[in-house]
């Protein structure tokens, strides 16, 4: 079986959000169709605490999309984004919610970052979303959503090494940085994954 996992398609990264991926929006109604085709559809949420570590404005002298190092881990320090229960937190209002059957979040421990769904980035707490979908028998999953280069190919890595057949829809996403995008699809398909164009399949 297999299932669409809608990642992050919060109004904080869509344009005028407060970490806006260019061009978020813009993939909605791709997503909206692509649910009809899907017997199982998740989505994930970022779902940060107001102290969560990897804000730039909780580290003193430190500026946004700065690199430091966080207990051990290369972290990008972000804008504030994706607040618990703020608007920047809820998905964007055209998003079809309806057919969603679960809503796994992350990134709620202040002290570490989680772009995947499945994992933190130290790989050491679960989300249980793996579980979730092998107790009801899915096998590949689809991957759509924001960013390109972060949630959504660090989730696509997660799903390879869980065992799932994995398939990222390119036309379903967009990118923070475009560079860093490229990098993420070459370790995706040597991980085994696919990158794909919905609209060729549908
Ligand atoms: C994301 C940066 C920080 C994402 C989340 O959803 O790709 N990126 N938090
Ligand atoms: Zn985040």
């Amino acid at each position: 079986m297999k299932a669409l996992i809608i990642i992050d398609m919060q109004n904080d990264f869509m344009p005028g959000g407060s970490l806006a991926v260019p061009g978020g929006d813009q993939i909605i109604p791709l997503i909206n169709s692509l649910q009809e085709k899907f017997d199982l559809v998740i989505a994930t949420q970022d779902w940060h605490p107001d102290n969560h570590s990897s804000f730039a404005e909780n580290h003193t002298g430190k500026s946004e999309f700065e690199q430091i190092n966080l207990d051990g881990i290369q972290q990008v320090l972000w804008p504030v984004h994706c607040i618990q229960t703020t608007s920047g937190a809820d998905f964007h209002p055209h998003l079809n919610v309806s057919r969603i059957e679960a809503i796994f979040r992350k990134g709620t421990d202040p002290k570490i970052d989680s772009y995947s769904g499945f994992y933190d980035n130290a790989h050491k707490k679960s989300t249980g979303l793996s579980g979730y979908l092998k107790g009801k028998g899915v096998t590949s999953l689809y991957f759509c959503g924001l960013a390109a280069d972060y949630c959504v190919s660090y989730s696509a890595l997660d799903a390879l090494t869980e065992g799932f057949k994995v398939t990222l829809y390119e036309d379903a996403t967009r990118a923070i940085d475009h560079n860093k995008f490229e990098e993420m699809k070459t370790q995706i398909i040597a991980g085994g994954g696919r990158i794909k164009y919905a609209e060729e399949k549908f």
